[in-house]
């Protein structure tokens, strides 16, 4: 309850979420159609990537049948007919004959050719276009570029039309009426050669590279009889597809469930909560995990670090108007946490600390966090504004399977006034919580209090033991099946009387059956957590007397099955690592290391 904070500088959220997976595509895959379909993703995440054929097509024109890859296009009197070992386009007058793809092929890297004989016609074409014409003249549809060798004036031009709007882009007599055309795409630019010459490139205009490709002769009054095309070839090759969303690996904690003292999971096992607390969500909207910068890669060393002494839950204090205004990326970081924690089968403790956050002119917790009790009525302004936010909080997070709600931390009686009707008031306000969770879709466990530590004789000041708990129940509320009910303990400030006082093990373990927690595992049958105690050493020549009053604190919650949450990871004066969650190394000092004995056992 009491900490000491370094006030870092906060600086914006810098870096994404790492992502998960990378993948390594070892050769260009070629496409035609939907690339998606070649891709399976493992539930690992693993990606894999199997290339669809290239698409390559040659055609001689030598077998005298038009291939499955054409349709005809005729229009008047033209004709076009395989034959001779060419593609005849035979237009006795007016007219069009040619060949267009039966189906649109990527383009956006390719290369197309084709041997022109012009013969007596006008014009011929090798055409690209978002559109599929048989029977009308291609030029006249919108979307295409072509380049055309034309009899009129000995013309190799090349045009374009852009939705509707035609434009000629090149111009020159051209090289011979027998040749080739040819046109290149790449990179976004689209090419034009005229016997492997290219006369002209630009930017690629048109909106999509699913185009039709045509090969086509022209005729009219003046210029009309037989023209020929012959050895076309095409090849298509996609760009590798746009890596998958990153897919992050599955969320591996079983929700959780109350049946009656214990807490189990969808398998029915019970599960006893021991973790710690992380406190610096409350100055720093990125945790300060890095001092200010959101790096994943830091999140994941400290709670791998948890994970290896056996830790199964962290707790996170967090602040009410930071997760309203989504300060600096807040609520995307809680999740990444929330999702990295149950990535390596943690439960995480969302924990509603204080109003505001610590980090200029902070007046202290807030006593209760509605008017007038909290130091802030501009962000909460009325009970209801509190329910609200836990109705925001829970639509956000009903989600993940590993999140447990704590309502309010350290609620207490402002200027110690035990009273009971603030007390039933508070109560009434947490009951309202707990329904508007439920009514967002969250069967998470909530987790309850009342006062700032475990006592153990009746409300005093800021202290009570958990007479509260029966009290509240005998009014008929905090009937809810998945409640816990949390109480803290810390020697350092008063929970077993004199902060000199004995530390042995049957003196804490009849000061805590004092503090009523038996009765309300075993006679009231609910279950209890203690969210917070540890051993403060900051300059304390306490701290031999501090750690055996922790370890047997440990030691008998162990042999009562209760939850646990040791105060703190890194940077308090309850310090359980060396250094802080910032640091890079995360080894325990004496307090830690009162937790990994204490977990060992009890697992
Ligand atoms: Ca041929
Ligand atoms: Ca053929």
């Amino acid at each position: 309850m009491t900490f000491l904070l370094r006030k870092g500088v906060v600086r914006h959220r810098n870096t994404p979420i790492a992502l998960i997976l990378i993948v390594m595509l070892s050769c260009l895959p070629f496409a035609t159609s939907s690339l998606t379909k070649n891709l399976t993703i493992e539930s690992s995440g693993t990606v894999n990537y199997e290339p669809p054929p290239e698409v390559s097509f040659v055609d001689n024109f030598a077998d005298a049948v038009i291939d499955s890859f054409w349709s005809k296009v005729e229009v008047g009197a033209g004709v076009a007919t395989e034959q001779n070992g060419h593609l005849e386009c035979n237009i006795p007058s007016d007219g069009i004959s040619g060949l267009v793809s039966a189906d649109p092929l990527d383009l956006s890297t390719c290369d197309i050719q084709v041997d022109v004989n012009i013969g007596d016609v006008r014009m011929q074409a090798l055409m690209v276009s978002l559109s599929k014409v048989n029977t009308s003249d291609p030029w006249g549809q919108p979307n295409w570029y072509a380049i055309q060798r034309r009899t009129p004036g000995s013309e190799l031009r090349v045009q374009k039309r852009v939705g509707s709007t035609l434009t000629t882009i090149y111009s020159a007599l051209w090289s011979s009426g027998i040749g080739s055309l040819r046109i290149t795409i790449n990179a976004g630019t689209i090419h034009f050669c005229e016997d492997d010459i290219e006369v002209y490139n630009e930017s690629y205009a048109l909106a999509d590279y699913d185009c039709y490709v045509y090969i086509y002769s022209q005729g009219d009054e003046g210029h009309y009889g037989m023209s020929y095309f012959d050895n076309f070839s095409l090849t298509a090759v996609s760009p590798p597809p746009p890596p998958p969303p990153p897919t992050p690996p599955p969320i591996i904690t079983p929700p959780l469930h109350i049946e009656g003292r214990y807490i189990r999971d969808d398998m029915g096992n019970k599960v006893f909560l021991r973790g710690t607390t992380i406190i610096h969500f409350l100055d720093d909207p990125s945790g300060k995990m890095d001092w200010g910068n959101w790096v994943p890669a830091t999140v994941q060393a400290n709670l791998d670090a948890m994970v290896s002494w056996g830790i199964n839950v962290l707790r996170i204090h967090t602040c009410v108007e930071w997760w309203l205004n989504n300060y600096q990326g807040y609520r995307d970081n809680l999740k990444d946490v929330i999702q990295l924690a149950g990535e390596r089968g943690m439960y995480v403790i969302f924990e509603c600390w204080s109003i505001s956050h610590l980090y200029s002119g902070w007046p202290g917790k807030d006593p209760l966090p509605y008017p007038p009790y909290n130091n802030y009525p501009e962000i909460i302004g009325s009970k209801q504004d509190f329910v609200d936010y836990w109705t925001n909080v829970s639509t956000e997070l009903k989600d993940y399977p590993n999140v447990l709600f704590e309502i309010f931390c350290e609620p207490h009686p402002p200027d110690g006034n035990q009273s009971k009707i603030i007390r039933d008031e508070f109560f009434d306000v947490v009951e309202d919580c707990i329904n508007a969770i439920r009514a967002a879709g969250s069967d998470a466990i909530c987790i309850v209090q009342w006062g700032q530590l475990l006592w153990t004789s009746n409300p005093t000041y800021w202290t009570a033991n958990m007479y509260w708990v029966e009290e509240q129940l005998d009014r008929g509320i905090l009937t809810d099946t998945n409640l816990v009910f949390n109480g803290h303990i810390y020697r350092y400030h008063g929970s077993f009387g004199s902060m000199l006082g004995n530390v042995s093990y049957a003196y804490i373990l009849e000061k805590m059956q004092g503090f009523q927690i038996p009765y309300v595992l075993d006679t009231l049958n609910k279950s209890v957590i203690c969210c917070e105690t540890g051993a403060f050493h900051y300059g304390s020549s306490e701290y031999d007397n501090e750690l055996e009053c922790l370890r047997n604190e440990l030691s008998i919650m162990n042999e009562w099955g209760m939850s646990y949450v040791v105060f703190a990871w890194g940077d308090t004066a309850f310090n359980i690592i060396n250094g802080s969650e910032s640091g890079g190394s995360y080894d325990t000092n004496p307090s830690g290391q009162v937790l990994i004995d204490a977990i060992a056992p009890s697992i």
